[in-house]
């Protein structure tokens, strides 16, 4: 009682009827038509997935249970002194659509405390790999290395009814979660430190923990948490998301479907544009010899990386139409703790020269930057300059999310996905051009 595994009985309860009933009295609705552009082009904006975790709106941005970012921020509870609210409240959140109160924070931060430590198998794995990796392959493992100490397998395999699925599930993504940032910073540690451990120290919070393990004083601790809780969840069709959903529908664990989901994530088009933006921005900054290009240099240097046929890093979105919320976020934390880097700087530049120039270039759908363009930025700024290293901070912000989302799918029922395939023949004789 009181607890959050509690709470959300009782929410999942009170839920499963509307599903239900949509399915019985309202399955033959139409939602949506389809069209050959949309079959030949990613299923761009077909409606045909559900999740209440969080909305995408293309003008608006991400919104998690209803509420802004900003409105998250400003009212989930926060760590004594710090600026940025505690990553486990936003865990709550999402899985239950209610604010935490500090008892309630305080209960999930003690579940995430107990379940830290990380089996000695898994640092030998991570040992095991060249430290020529890139840190995703080595995150990914790891993940999939923990696969053995699934609470829903063995339950499954001893019987559990479909209806009980999401408990073990809710297990193992606390269990998973709690691990992340410990095996995050060693894997940095590992790749970049030669292999100098810092203690996870149990007192803290996880944004405080990882700042900690990473050696790095405040307002670390802050960048950790917002960078945590920004790129949580983005809806269910990106493909993070959509993969953990996807791998998760056939009745994989959660070790199994997050770590694909990080395989999805570690993609130059998705997660691994924060380290494109770096490189890119290190391109423009070593052709400048380190001086803040002028307006024309720079439009220059983004012509010539069009003309080249790549894109740019960062600028862009599948769904978004405007500026991405988790992108001013971020650029608001760095106007107020770090106005005068030199690498902000050129981020800042980039914001003001880009737009236009896509707008010109005339292909993007959206010329306007996405949460990508900012976060390495921080991260640099405070000293994790190792730029392969950001999309690992990325999964364990995302983890989150697509935890949440496979929790409320095993409670809701969802059944395994299988959309239809067709020939291109079937295309042509479906436009009648055959
Ligand atoms: N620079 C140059 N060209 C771009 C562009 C950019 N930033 N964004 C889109 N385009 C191009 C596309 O490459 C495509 O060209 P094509 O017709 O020759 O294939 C055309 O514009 C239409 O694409 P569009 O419909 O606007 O975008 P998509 O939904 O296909 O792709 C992404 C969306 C995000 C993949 C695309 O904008 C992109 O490549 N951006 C740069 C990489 C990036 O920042 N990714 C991170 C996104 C995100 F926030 C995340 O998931 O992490």
């Amino acid at each position: 009682r009181g607890t959050l595994k509690y709470k959300l009985s009782k929410k999942i309860k009170e839920h499963r009827p509307r599903t239900k009933r949509l399915l019985q009295e309202f399955g033959d609705v139409q939602v949506d038509s389809v069209t050959v552009s949309q079959v030949l082009g990613g299923m761009r904006g077909i409606k045909s997935l559900v999740t209440d975790i969080s909305y995408l709106d293309p003008e608006e941005g991400i919104r998690y249970r209803g509420y802004t970012l900003q409105e998250v921020i400003d009212h989930l509870p926060k760590p004594k002194g710090a600026e940025m609210p505690f990553v486990e409240g936003l865990f709550y959140l999402l899985l239950t659509g209610d604010f935490p109160n500090e008892e309630e924070v305080m209960q999930v931060v003690e579940q995430f405390n107990k379940r830290r430590i990380v089996p000695r198998y898994v640092y030998d794995v991570i040992d095991s790999f060249p430290t020529s990796s890139h840190p995703m392959a080595i995150f990914s493992t790891a993940i999939l290395t923990l696969n053995r100490e699934s609470e829903f397998n063995r339950e499954y395999h001893a019987g559990l009814k479909k209806k009980d699925y999401w408990e073990p599930t809710y297990e193992d993504a606390l269990n998973l979660l709690a691990k992340l940032p410990e095996i995050a910073a060693y894997i940095y540690n590992k790749l970049y430190r030669k292999g100098e451990k810092i203690q996870s120290n149990p007192n803290l919070d996880m944004g405080a923990d990882f700042a900690n393990m990473m050696g790095i004083d405040k307002p670390y601790d802050d960048v950790s948490r917002l960078h945590f809780i920004i790129h949580s969840d983005h809806e269910s069709g990106n493909v993070s998301a959509h993969t953990g959903h996807l791998v998760a529908s056939s009745l994989s664990d959660i070790y199994l479907s997050i770590s694909a989901m990080i395989n999805g994530l570690a993609g130059p088009l998705h997660g691994l544009a924060n380290q494109e933006v770096l490189r890119w921005l290190q391109g423009v900054m070593e052709k400048m010899d380190n001086k803040l290009p002028t307006e024309e240099e720079m439009q220059q240097f983004v012509w010539d990386t069009l003309n080249s046929g790549q894109v740019i890093p960062g600028f862009g979105h599948a769904v978004l139409r405007k500026t991405d919320p988790r992108y001013m976020l971020q650029r608001e934390f760095s106007k107020k703790h770090l106005p005068d880097d030199p690498i902000f700087k050129y981020a800042d530049l980039l914001y003001k020269v880009v737009p236009p120039i896509l707008q010109e270039h005339g292909k993007a759908k959206n010329p306007w930057p996405n949460v990508d363009a900012q976060s390495g930025v921080i991260q640099w700024h405070y000293g994790v300059t190792e730029y392969d290293f950001y999309t690992v901070l990325f999964g364990i912000g995302r983890a989150i999310g697509i935890c949440a989302n496979i929790i409320w799918d095993r409670a809701l029922s969802y059944p395994l996905e299988r959309p239809k395939s067709v020939t291109t023949d079937m295309l042509e004789k479906m436009v009648g051009i055959k």
